[in-house]
């Protein structure tokens, strides 16, 4: 009998949200996945828990900003396909932090890059883009519409997005990018508004949290599931022809209506006061406080509106998301709710037994 080769998937950023559905995914596909890990560092590989005694999958040190040891896993695992999720991700950090996020998220793609070019040219490399490259240009934003970043992050992702390109019509590598819209999961980081709002939500219904401080309320945005997005990235690669492609769900809310949508999950319904910074979210039934304005949340400069039109993926790949926008809310604050309900019960063992004693 012929012995079949298994197909080897690289991620760069494997221990990041979309790192770890995809690397799910992947698996489940029957792929040999290999994933670059910064620093070696253990805690970082929290979110793979599920999978990491999986005898396909395997960890490798390597930092985006250090082109040697991108060389070294690439010349070691010689990948058949290339996921570069790897990023200094979060917009707001972006501008304290603007070298770093060009070091990692634009030259660091260009390392990456560069080494597949070198050592296994034949392989399909896709660049996580992002919907912030759009920064304010009107919604709703398609493949053609212009790019006008607004933040460190989506200057440093126009480079990388500039390069994949580059990479394509120079060299004819099989590189695409995935200009995806936010996608949000009950792994999405907790500094990111969805999670900041599930998990608030989920911690005040417990009652181990008062209050939700945010920033911009009105700012809106097309949000999907991980796990639909995920998919996308590799149909993608499963192109004979390389392209860039926009994955969203073509609908968006306010964070104002997030809010009230995950507060809604609980049986708690959202009335609003006040205007700007002295807004106020209360809860209807009892007029307590639950949300508030902090100033300090509020960027130098903000995306207002994204919402995407991602036909071409619809008609090019036959990709179309399957979760919607109160199941993903729903399926975030009722995970959130296991884990307060958890913390909870631990934070209650640990005050008897330091009373007992
Ligand atoms: P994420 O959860 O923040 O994951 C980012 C990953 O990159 C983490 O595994 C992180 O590892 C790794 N990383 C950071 N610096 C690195 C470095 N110097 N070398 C190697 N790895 C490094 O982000 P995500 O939400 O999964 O997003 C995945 C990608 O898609 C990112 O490139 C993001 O910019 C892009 N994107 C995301 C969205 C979205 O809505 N989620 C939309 C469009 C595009 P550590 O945690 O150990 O640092
Ligand atoms: O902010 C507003 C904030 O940080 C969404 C990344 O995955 O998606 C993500 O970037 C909106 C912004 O995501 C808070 O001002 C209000 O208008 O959840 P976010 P993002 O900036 O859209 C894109 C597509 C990516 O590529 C990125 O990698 O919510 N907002 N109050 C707040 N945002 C945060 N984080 N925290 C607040 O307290």
């Amino acid at each position: 009998m012929k012995a079949t080769t298994l197909k080897k998937a690289l991620i760069t950023g494997i221990t990041g949200q979309d790192g770890s559905y995809l690397t799910k995914f992947l698996l489940d596909k029957g792929y040999k996945v290999h994933g670059i890990v910064p620093r070696g560092e253990v805690e970082c590989k929290g979110r793979l828990f599920n999978v990491l005694d999986h005898p396909h999958l395997t960890l490798h040190d390597g930092d985006m900003l250090d082109g040697a040891s991108l060389h070294r896993v690439l010349m070691t695992v010689q990948p058949d396909e290339i996921y570069n999720l790897a990023a200094q991700s979060h917009v707001g950090f972006s501008f304290h932090a603007p070298e770093y996020t060009a070091n990692v998220n634009g030259l660091g793609t260009a390392r990456l890059l560069e080494a597949m070019r070198l050592l296994c040219p034949n392989a399909r490399f896709y660049q996580a883009s992002s919907s912030e490259l759009f920064g304010n240009a009107p919604a709703p934003q398609c493949e053609t519409t212009n790019m006008v970043p607004c933040s460190p992050y989506a200057a440093a992702k126009l480079y990388a997005y500039s390069m994949v390109q580059i990479a394509r019509k120079s060299y004819k590598l099989h590189a695409s990018n995935g200009i995806l819209f936010n996608h949000e999961s009950p792994l999405r980081g907790e500094d990111f508004v969805t999670r900041k709002v599930t998990k608030a939500v989920a911690a005040i219904k417990v009652g181990t949290q008062n209050i939700l401080e945010l920033g911009n309320l009105d700012a809106r945005r097309d949000w999907g599931h991980a796990a639909d997005y995920v998919r996308g990235m590799w149909m993608m690669l499963q192109q004979d022809q390389p392209d860039d492609y926009i994955l969203a769900s073509g609908e968006s809310h306010s964070v104002r209506y997030l809010v009230e949508a995950a507060f809604k999950v609980v049986n708690i319904n959202i009335t609003w006061q006040g205007r700007f910074t002295e807004e106020q979210g209360r809860d209807q039934k009892t007029g307590k406080v639950l949300v508030r304005i902090n100033r300090d949340l509020y960027r130098p400069n903000d995306v207002h509106h994204l919402c995407g039109d991602a036909s071409k993926a619809r008609e090019v790949l036959g990709w179309q998301p399957a979760v919607s926008f109160d199941d993903l809310i729903s399926e975030m604050v009722e995970e959130d709710m296991r884990f307060a309900l958890q913390n909870k019960r631990a934070e209650t063992i640990i005050l008897k037994a330091e009373n007992a004693a």
